[in-house]
């Protein structure tokens, strides 16, 4: 049974997009209508360019499902591109003034290059639609335990808004944030947003901002702080941080700890016995959460909130300084057809960048080759914590 992972292949115009996913165990019922919905909500947000207009995105899966059943062996899921025309050298021209902020400059250097193309072709955001498709996938399987995620819009060019996301507000929140054309679940929020990513249209400049992505109903223990790489919020940062654009990752408080002082940081712990039975933190109650879910590289029963800052586009209609790397004059950048602010759509990806860290802990501590091994597994662990202290006690050091 290999580990939870996946692999992604595929250039931004070349015939599609591809993900394998290995280690999602038999006997997961996989809905891709649930799949391309959030392959939809990637596509869409105010501030998207005219490639969206062209693109259809929806998967199709090419092994490891029967009759909509998970079979235990790789799932590969291919997202067709509309606008394929890598080998048409006159519609895909060579790139020879490297945007800064792109991948054109260090990647063409990499390959012994001075065209960009090769480079910018596979280190464009459209490869995130294979994320999306992975993400969403391990989603069918974690909806089995009751596990969900959901990420929003926090701020577009520092036009932010204050909501505050718990376990008895989300679906509220879920439901404001599919209303509003940023992704943002505040409607004046928004509407500055929009304002906000106009301006930067007519000036011919780009956007940036920050996204935030709830997982609720991640039992305790995930993760672990006996080894640095399975700790769960090196992981979350790790895969956020892979996301094309991103430049900053926070868990809970983030960087605001570090001005203030522990009474001030630190969640209290509680105990409500009425939560033991039904609630996966099995009564351990916490009135705050700026831990964001993750103590000691463990999930321990609270929401995870990782939030994300994401650079603006870096393709910008009147260019940036740059050179061309033939000549090595000085040129403006080169321009491409792009988004203006992709925020929203950011939104989508770390969601589901997040969604498929969590099952991939999930699959770690409940490893199994069929849904129904998880499962018992899962049970019984939940069954054993909830009846802590164990009779006979565990050996405690003396
Ligand atoms: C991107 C450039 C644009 C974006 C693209 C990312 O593509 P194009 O050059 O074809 O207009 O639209 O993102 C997507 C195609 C997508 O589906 O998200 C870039 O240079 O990173």
């Amino acid at each position: 049974m290999p580990r939870l992972d996946y692999l992604t292949a595929g250039e931004s115009h070349g015939p599609g997009m591809l993900c394998i996913v290995s280690g999602i165990p038999s006997g997961v019922r996989i809905d891709t209508a649930r799949i391309d919905a959030c392959l939809a909500r990637r596509q869409g947000g105010y501030g998207r360019g005219g490639r969206q207009r062209i693109e259809r995105d929806s998967v199709e899966v090419l092994s490891g499902v029967r009759a909509g059943v998970s079979m235990g062996s790789p799932i590969t899921l291919r997202v067709a591109n509309r606008d394929a025309r890598l080998d048409d050298a006159a519609k895909t021209p060579p790139v020879f003034r490297p945007r800064p902020g792109h991948a054109d400059l260090a990647g063409s250097i990499k390959h012994l290059t001075t065209d960009c193309r090769g480079v910018l072709e596979r280190a464009s955001a459209r490869e995130t639609t294979a994320r999306v498709a992975a993400g969403a996938l391990a989603g069918e399987m974690l909806r089995e335990f009751g596990i969900e995620a959901m990420a929003f819009t926090r701020s577009i060019l520092g036009e932010s808004c204050g909501v505050e996301v718990r376990e008895q507000n989300w679906r509220d929140v879920r439901a404001a944030r599919d209303a509003s054309e940023t992704y943002c679940p505040d409607s004046e929020a928004t509407a500055r947003q929009v304002r906000a990513i106009h301006a930067a249209k007519l000036d011919k400049d780009t956007a940036g901002g920050v996204v935030e992505a709830h997982v609720f109903g991640v039992p305790p223990g995930l993760g672990s702080c006996a080894d640095w790489r399975d700790r769960l919020d090196a992981r979350l940062a790790g895969a956020v941080m892979g996301v094309q654009a991103i430049k900053g990752v926070e868990i809970g408080l983030g960087m605001a700890c570090a001005s203030r002082p522990g009474s001030r940081v630190h969640d209290p712990i509680g105990y409500d016995a009425s939560l033991r039975e039904g609630h996966h933190s099995l009564g351990f109650v916490r009135p705050s959460n700026n831990a964001g879910g993750i103590e000691g590289g463990m999930s321990n029963g609270q929401p995870i909130v990782v939030r994300a800052a994401m650079k603006p586009i870096s393709t910008l209609v009147r260019g940036l300084p740059s050179v061309d790397l033939n000549s090595k004059e000085a040129e403006a950048s080169q321009y491409e057809r792009s988004d203006i602010c992709a925020v929203p759509a950011a939104g989508v990806v770390v969601e589901a960048v997040v969604l498929f860290e969590v099952a991939r802990a999930f699959c770690d501590k409940f490893a199994g080759d069929s849904l129904t091994e998880v499962r018992g597994q899962w049970e019984s662990y939940l069954k054993l914590a909830r009846n802590l202290p164990l009779d006979p006690p565990a050996m405690t050091l003396a």
